[in-house]
């Protein structure tokens, strides 16, 4: 029986990476969950293991090259590359925002998914059929007030997918970006406000039924599982209650 083909979720620990985790191995391929946090991705592989599908934890910064590198050693061939990683910090406006929060985003949002994308091309043109998922963001596709940094590094994220769909086309790789907007998740807002739980809930205050991360991870698994030859370029997916990115129906 040939091997399941593998497919590498970053940012795997939590949220919406943990999500397309579970349904990627549900839909038959042997997931590598990658994050920083290792009893994080290994309590996830037993799950998934439990359930009757394969998963393999490995700690990995994607912010750290020469980690990336060693890690991509592994594989000769990968049929999927999910850059989830990433995420906001704080939302202060441009006149007074920290340089070091703008700097890290683009760290994990934009040099992380260049990091992993970088190493594992190779592996993922040598599976004769490879999909790289980058999960920008509906940040990547407009601005909002205080958004300012994470707006920058998830533009960044899109740009990174555009042009490199345009530079490997021929190649046997599709090259698909998923925009997500509003997502409730148990940590993003969270992180975003420096585990001020406030300010976090408030993000979603009033609103009927933000995305959750199963939600992404369902249009995620969809786009990878098309025929081959099918690429989704940019999947923009918000909640009902949410029309753009400044635009919010809150329940009064
Ligand atoms: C998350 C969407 O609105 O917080 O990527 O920028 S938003």
């Amino acid at each position: 029986m040939p091997s399941a083909p593998i497919a590498v979720v970053t940012g795997a620990s939590s949220g919406i990476g943990a999500a397309t985790a579970r349904q990627l191995a549900a839909s038959g391929y042997r997931v590598v969950l990658t994050a920083r946090r290792k009893d994080r991705i290994e309590a996830l592989a037993e799950e998934i293991t439990a359930a009757g599908h394969q998963a393999m934890p490995y700690a990995l910064d994607v912010t750290d090259r020469a980690a990336v590198d060693e890690f991509a050693t592994a594989f000769r061939s990968v049929a999927v590359l999910v850059n989830n990683a990433g995420g906001a910090l704080g939302a202060d406006p441009v006149a007074t925002a920290d340089p070091a929060d703008w700097r890290q985003m683009y760290e994990t949002n934009v040099l992380g998914t260049l990091n992993l994308t970088q190493a594992l091309l190779p592996a993922l043109t040598a599976s004769g059929d490879g999909t790289i998922v980058v999960v920008s963001s509906t940040a990547g596709h407009g601005t909002y007030e205080g958004g300012g940094g994470y707006v920058a590094a998830k533009h960044g994220s899109h740009v990174l997918a555009e042009t490199l769909r345009l530079e490997i086309v021929g190649t046997p790789v599709r090259v698909i970006e998923i925009a997500p907007g509003m997502v409730k998740t148990e940590e993003f807002a969270l992180t975003r406000f420096d585990g001020d739980a406030e300010k976090a809930a408030k993000v979603y205050a009033g609103v009927d039924a933000p995305l959750t991360a199963s939600d992404v991870a369902e249009t995620i698994t969809w786009a990878v599982t098309r025929p081959s030859h099918v690429n989704i370029d940019l999947l923009v997916v918000r909640p009902r209650a949410q029309a753009s990115n400044t635009k919010i129906h809150r329940r009064p």
